[in-house]
């Protein structure tokens, strides 16, 4: 089981190296682009899903492809390797009990191309997260509904104690100051669950000491998250974000040791 997964991601690392374009932003006009607004840019680009299959069952092996556009329906070719992936893609389900970070190949022309699996019927989110050259980092999804009757989804329950052991390792988040429409800092606490020892050889995981993912309990607000400390070993793993209102968001941390990825969610209540 280990090693399936160290294979997946090797896999997954190998296929987007393949496929990398070097960015080229000669004919950019940089000065003009920053100039304007965030959702400036998000209205300039759209993203379309589609699914090898018109209605995908559960544990089926499926592809998911994504067109990075313009406004016009133009093919987007130009863009940036972030966190070493020019694609970030994340799967979840309705009641984000199920969540899955993939990466996806690049085909050229703006398109990407991964294959995965949808773990039971009901409705999923996919989420892209990338950057297109000369524009910041954006996120585009879509709903797919997998055929089947699906487990009843539960409700997102935020965590009564943000300490919890996951794989042998217990981690404990803290943040600095809950609150909405402000920036704040989720640092992630990481012991051996058994020894208790401070983790401290935590190993770059997508050229990061861990990658984070936010979403709000509707998976409507996807939230960008970046490491303060790139480099840090543990163990500490401090995030900085900014939740854009008051309600119950999941908090997904990856970080990876002993050449081993594990996650770890927590749900908590912005007042
Ligand atoms: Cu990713």
């Amino acid at each position: 089981m280990k090693r399936g997964m160290l294979t997946i991601v090797l896999v997954a690392a190998f296929l987007t190296g393949c496929g990398n374009m070097q960015s080229n932003s000669k004919e950019m006009d940089h000065s003009k682009m920053t100039q304007e607004s965030d959702s400036t840019q998000n209205g300039k680009v759209q993203a379309q899903f589609k699914l090898s299959s018109e209605k995908p069952l559960p544990n089926q092996d499926t592809t998911i492809t994504i067109q990075v556009q313009d406004s016009k329906g133009k093919p987007i070719d130009k863009l940036d390797t972030v966190h070493e992936k020019m694609m970030h893609v994340i799967v979840v389900s309705k009641d984000l009990s199920f969540f899955n970070h993939i990466h996806p190949a690049y085909k050229g022309n703006g398109e990407f191309v991964v294959k995965t699996q949808f773990p039971t019927a009901g409705e999923f989110k996919v989420i892209a997260d990338f950057t297109p050259t000369g524009m910041s980092a954006m996120n585009k999804s879509q709903w797919f509904t997998i055929q089947g009757n699906g487990p009843a989804p539960k409700p997102v329950e935020p965590d009564t104690s943000l300490t919890k052991v996951v794989e042998g390792k217990e981690v404990t988040l803290s943040i600095d100051h809950l609150m909405a429409n402000m920036e704040l800092t989720l640092n992630f606490n990481i012991k051996d669950a058994l020894t208790k020892k401070p983790v401290t050889d935590l190993q770059p995981y997508l050229g990061a000491v861990g990658h984070v993912v936010i979403l709000s309990q509707d998976a409507e607000n996807y939230l960008h998250v970046h490491p303060t400390e790139e480099k840090a070993k543990g163990p500490d793993a401090a995030f900085m974000t900014t939740f854009p209102h008051s309600g119950v968001y999941k908090i997904w941390g990856q970080f990876q040791q002993n050449d081993k990825v594990f996650m770890i969610p927590f749900v908590v209540k912005v007042p």
